[in-house]
């Protein structure tokens, strides 16, 4: 199994890299961001708990969050290899996830990280928010709560992966196209 953990800041396009890599590498994508929009769309238990959290730009707490991801990861045990988009975003959540991995015999076999500054990603996410009906991109303050959430809680998890060189940084400006194929140049090269 090919696991890939693609990561960055809120908005670096790791949503929009997964719909390409998935195809190409015939992978099964897992975005923690859609399936608690889901869950919130559907007025379910889970999106009733998550929604307080995601609307204000905050993390949902570890324990709903990894609950939920290894749920998902059970639905596709006949996979190829799992593209793991929004998860981990703290270091309790990675360890989770080798923990996990570990159990079924798998493990990560790298990070990917899209880099970007950040006032270009506030820019992109102030545009989505005026057609994606997302709360968390309509409002300034809280698009850059999210960044402090990441800074705080998800940036320590380039040193996890690094200690374990699985660590591997691209350039995310350029176009979406240009960025795909920096991100198949790691995936090539494992
Ligand atoms: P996510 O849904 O994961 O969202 P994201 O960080 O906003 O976006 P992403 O990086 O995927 O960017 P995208 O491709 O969409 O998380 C939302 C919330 O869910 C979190 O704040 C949190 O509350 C909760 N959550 C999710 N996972 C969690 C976890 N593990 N633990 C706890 N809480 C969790 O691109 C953004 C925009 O840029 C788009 O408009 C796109 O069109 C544009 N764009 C993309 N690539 C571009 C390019 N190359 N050039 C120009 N624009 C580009």
């Amino acid at each position: 199994m090919t696991n890939i953990v693609l990561f960055g800041k809120p908005g670096a396009g790791k949503g929009t890299q997964a719909e390409f890599l998935k195809e190409k590498y015939k992978l099964t994508h897992i975005s923690t961001g859609d399936v608690f929009r889901f869950n919130l769309k559907n007025d379910t238990e889970l999106g009733k708990q998550a929604r307080v959290y995601m609307d204000a730009g905050d993390l949902v707490p570890d324990e709903l969050t990894t609950k939920m991801l290894i749920d998902e990861v059970n639905k596709h045990s006949d996979t190829n290899g799992i593209l793991f988009d929004g998860y981990p975003r703290t270091l309790a959540q990675a360890e989770a996830l080798d923990a996990f991995l570990v159990s079924i015999g798998s493990k990560v076999s790298a990070t990917v990280a899209l880099e970007a500054d950040d006032e270009i990603l506030v820019q992109r996410l102030l545009e989505r928010g005026k057609t994606s009906g997302r709360i968390d991109d309509q409002d300034e303050s809280k698009i850059r709560n999210r960044y402090e959430e990441y800074n705080e809680k998800t940036a320590p998890l380039i040193s996890y992966y690094d200690a374990q060189n699985k660590f591997h940084s691209v350039n995310g400006i350029g176009s979406i196209a240009e960025i795909t194929d920096r991100v198949s140049k790691v995936i090539d090269s494992l």
